[in-house]
């Protein structure tokens, strides 16, 4: 067995040579069947313990994969920089398909320092993320092409990278993990929305679950089975050889947390524990920092693994496991989100019982937002408040097997023209004035006939940005591609070979993908209303010295506080008061709100009406170059 050099972590120098970390992911020597056998048992050595061996159906759902996974990282994180991408390497070449290979060093890397860019995980484990298209008369279908883009899966994985359950949790780690979840929801939603197909319902214990699920799921993955529809739960789960998991004590374990959601009050094993967005969420994922796993389980996760496993529930037949038995493939099957739509139940009670905002809370003395409004930059094709998206064919470089043979995988995918927000602010005070912009999107298809309470949790977060506004009145302009939504940028393979990475900012690789930003709308076009309210950015700010990284919304800051002081998802993060939208802009002075159309048109340069102006035209074409 190899021996470990147990250092602390900490004395290695920074690697600025992104490159030289590229062999952990695409090893450098070709894989005979030879080989992987000798790499397999290398590999295995390279964990350094005997209870670390490669997990061949690795779930980060699994508890026991969890903390061996974890054993692995602590492990590999010791090793001197070199030995570590060596050992990543030959594990990855014994291993070139394993998602649990991929987890750890990911891991591993980043638990020596944090601001390591690594390739994105679609190219080096491509049969994760790319199926072929899914076929079928199922009407769920109709939304494949969202659930199946890649940067979802990606955002998903690597959010769950760097947030695990079983390390102590990081900072706002459970509250966090409610909202970025319930953003995905309010996405799913807005698109289902488009598409007349209903706001996603929730299946869980109390909710749905003793009734045949309608949803099956066929994502062409290997190694991930399929489900046909009308499946039934079964009452007991079995996991290996000694885990079982029965149905009823997930039914338990809602009951406890809705009671105490209710009460206020966790029960701690030293006694009981105000309830907070934070807690709670903490105890629902179940992390480390659960209230009490033995009243509150391990539900979340649970959960996954049961509906991953409805096909052959004891493990009788050996099949595979459903897609929602991994965080990349888990976002492909329509069961994630009615079952996420469960979960949110929980937290949405909580935020149901939160006293409401008055306007004092909300408003900011000195400043109001006279008006916004959205443009598609430098086009003059849709005019004010339109936005114009696409699908696409995007073409995938992926590394399936020897590192020097890519394969490109093409894709339809959805995307828009880039747009800019002008927001005019105006700002009565004696000083200039640091205020933290929040930009919402929410469907009028929602919003329609019902109270703003009703429809509070589709409003989709689409930016959140600081600026400095002197007295007076100011234009304060923003662009899309700068959200704090999405991925900073996209950064290949062959960017970190050739060294085209900048230094600046830390890109975990956990974001919302750049080309999702924005749903997608209809052909006709789509009404959406656009809500903007500022804030004190000097009260609300963390450190209100430091602007927002992009993909903070949904992904925090690396190995810092969440740098936002408000409750994630402010001002919709409770229940609401105010009637509707217009009456909240009414009322509160610093908020104000614009009716936009989403046009999904054949290709970007498409027109709504054929009289074509060949200025107009070239404008627009200059936009997607
Ligand atoms: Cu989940």
């Amino acid at each position: 067995m190899k021996p470990c050099s147990c250092r602390s972590s900490s004395s290695f120098p920074r690697y600025a040579a992104h490159s030289e970390l590229l062999p952990a992911f695409l090893p450098r020597r070709h894989t005979t069947r030879d080989q992987i056998l000798s790499d397999n048992a290398r590999a295995n050595n390279c964990l350094c313990s005997p209870s670390c061996e490669v997990i061949d159906d690795f779930s980060t759902f699994s508890e026991a994969h969890m903390i061996q996974a974890g054993c692995a990282v602590a492990q590999l994180a010791r090793l001197p920089r070199s030995s570590l991408v060596d050992a990543l390497e030959t594990m990855k070449a014994g291993h070139p398909h394993s998602e649990y290979v991929e987890y750890i060093s990911r891991r591993a890397l980043h638990a020596q320092d944090p601001t390591l860019i690594l390739p994105p995980i679609h190219q080096t484990l491509p049969s994760l993320f790319f199926g072929p298209p899914e076929g079928g008369r199922d009407p769920e279908h109709r939304l494949s092409w969202w659930r199946e883009d890649p940067g979802i899966a990606t955002h998903h994985f690597n959010w769950h990278i760097y947030y695990p359950y079983t390390e102590p949790p990081r900072d706002r780690q459970g509250e966090l993990f409610a909202y970025m979840h319930q953003q995905m929801l309010a996405r799913y939603d807005f698109e289902r929305l488009a598409l007349d197909m209903g706001r996603v319902t929730a299946y869980g214990p109390g909710y749905g679950w003793n009734s045949p699920l309608k949803e099956g799921c066929n994502i062409r993955i290997p190694g991930k089975s399929f489900r046909p529809a009308n499946m039934p739960l079964a009452h007991l789960y079995r996991f290996g050889w000694c885990s079982v998991t029965l149905v009823d004590v997930l039914s338990r374990h809602k009951d406890m947390l809705f009671y105490s959601v209710a009460r206020g009050i966790l029960e701690g094993p030293e006694g009981n524990i105000p309830v907070s967005m934070d807690h709670l969420g903490n105890t629902v994922e179940a992390n480390m920092g659960s209230a009490n796993k033995k009243i509150y389980g391990n539900l979340h996760n649970q959960g996954h693994n049961i509906i991953a496993s409805m096909n052959d529930p004891e493990g009788e037949y050996g099949i595979e496991k459903g897609p929602m038995i991994s965080t990349a493939t888990a976002p492909k099957d329509p069961v994630f989100y009615r079952w996420h739509k469960f979960i949110d139940a929980i937290f949405e009670t909580f935020r149901y019982n939160q006293v409401p905002y008055e306007v004092e809370d909300l408003e900011m003395a000195g400043i109001s937002l006279e008006s916004v409004s959205l443009n598609c930059h430098g086009n003059k094709v849709g005019g004010d408040n339109a936005l114009i998206t696409f699908m696409k064919e995007q073409h995938y470089v992926t590394y399936p097997g020897n590192p020097e043979q890519p394969v490109t995988v093409t894709k339809e995918i959805l995307d828009h023209v880039p747009f800019r927000y002008t927001i005019k602010v105006r700002n009565t005070g004696a000083e200039p004035a640091l205020l933290v912009f929040r930009i919402f999107l929410a469907s009028c298809v929602g919003l329609e006939g019902g109270s703003l309470e009703e429809v509070r949790n589709t409003f989709v977060e689409m930016d959140k940005f600081v600026d400095l506004v002197p007295p007076g009145i100011l234009e304060v302009s923003r662009e899309s591609t700068d959200s704090s939504v999405i991925l900073p940028e996209e950064i290949t393979v062959d960017d970190i070979k050739s060294g085209r990475v900048s230094e600046e900012g830390v890109r975990c690789g956990c974001g919302w993908p750049r080309n999702l930003l924005l749903p997608r709308g209809t052909p006709g076009g789509m009404k959406a209303k656009v809500f903007v309210i500022a804030t004190d950015w000097m009260v609300d700010g963390v450190n209100p010295d430091e602007a927002l990284p992009g993909s903070v919304s949904y992904c925090g800051k690396t190995n810092a506080p969440y740098p936002d002081k408000r409750d994630m998802g402010f001002p919709f993060d409770r229940a609401i008061e105010f009637g509707s939208v217009e009456e909240m802009e009414r009322k509160v002075r610093n908020c104000v709100t614009a009716t936009v159309t989403i046009s999904q048109r054949k290709h970007p340069q498409q027109r709504p009406s054929s009289p074509k102006d060949p200025q107009e035209v070239e404008n627009s074409f200059v936009l997607v170059k």
